[in-house]
């Protein structure tokens, strides 16, 4: 018995090393051959795009990904955390959530439904198809070098169309229109040249003919769905992230017995907390607990200005001000939590 039990463990421990070593990020395999989008788009760019390209994003990905604190997020996490995550980690996991979202939204057989959910929105948002796809078109071409354009969701639950540079999209924290796609096109040139060389306004007439309008639709129920909205309508809510900047950068170095950030900033604070409290609260946030927390905010924040300018304000009196402030703002954090 003893004989089968020890090689069964150095099987599974090796297993177990194995799984913990394996890259986060693999190629999505696609639902159709390279070649069933013919002739809208053409079989060797769809295998290059495919197996070399997206393939290159993913490789370069876990590369970046290795050893930093990004390593066990999912990719959307990672994506929303774009501006801090570094250029490589930027680029390479935008290009993997957009190309992983691409290969979805093309398909053949699956014809625009104007009474599906995402129909009725467009014919909401857009007036028709039509225009819609004239607005898309003028995203796409309209992109200086390489990009997308995108279909997205905002937090207000609307439709909107942007175009982003690069592998950026609009659930990144860099990305200047906020949301979460619902269809992408891939403008870059290694997407259509081989077929339509320079002529990206054919490219971008022909995908049409090879969008997946069931897979739109479901994106656009999930998208209405995901609590990632949220998240990116508190991501966005400026003034409320440039408070938390100087409340971070304060009460941290306090924590250690440091007052000399508070104490040259304290004006800086009750700046940021009147400046969250005169603009406008994001819509999901929009309630008389947040707005009466944040009344409180500017209260404390004036305190604590006050006493750091009084002639001789104990670092005791200085903490424990800032730390009751620190409390009211995690009241609002938690707050946009539930
Ligand atoms: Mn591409």
């Amino acid at each position: 018995m003893k004989k089968l039990i020890l090689p069964c463990l150095a099987l599974l421990a090796s297993l177990f090393a194995q799984a913990q070593n394996a890259d986060p990020f693999s190629l999505p395999k696609l639902d159709y051959a390279y070649d069933a989008l013919e002739p809208s788009i053409d079989a060797k760019t769809m295998e290059t795009h495919h197996s070399k390209h997206h393939q290159a994003y993913v490789t370069n990905l876990n590369k970046a990904l290795k050893g930093s604190r990004f390593e066990k997020m999912s990719l959307e996490d990672i994506v929303l955390r774009a501006g801090v995550a570094g250029d490589a980690i930027r680029n390479n996991g935008g290009g993997h959530y957009n190309h992983s979202h691409f290969w979805k939204i093309l398909g053949t057989g699956s014809k625009f439904d104007p009474n599906s959910e995402v129909g009725k929105a467009i014919a909401q948002t857009f007036v028709s198809f039509d225009s819609l796809k004239t607005l898309m078109n003028q995203a796409g071409a309209t992109r200086f070098g390489a990009g997308w354009a995108w279909l997205y969701l905002t937090p207000e639950k609307k439709l909107a169309i942007c175009s982003s540079p690069n592998q950026d999209n609009p659930i990144m924290d860099v990305s200047p229109q906020r949301g979460i796609p619902v269809l992408g096109i891939d403008v870059w040139e290694h997407a259509y040249y081989l077929k339509y060389m320079n002529k990206r306004g054919d490219y971008l007439a022909a995908i049409w003919n090879v969008i997946n309008w069931q897979q739109v639709n479901r994106n656009y129920k999930e998208a209405l769905a995901s609590p990632l909205l949220k998240v990116i309508e508190k991501d966005a809510w400026a003034e409320l992230k440039e408070f938390h900047k100087v409340m971070g950068q304060t009460f941290h170095p306090a924590e250690e017995g440091n007052l000399q950030p508070i104490r040259s900033r304290s004006g800086e604070m009750l700046a940021k907390a009147k400046t969250l409290q005169s603009g406008k609260i994001p819509p999901s946030f929009n309630t008389p607990a947040i707005k009466s927390a944040i009344d409180k905010l500017v209260k404390g924040s004036e305190a604590l200005d006050k006493l750091v300018h009084k002639k001789k304000s104990s670092d005791k009196a200085v903490t424990e001000s800032l730390t009751k402030l620190h409390d009211v703002f995690h009241e609002i954090q938690g707050l946009c939590n539930d």
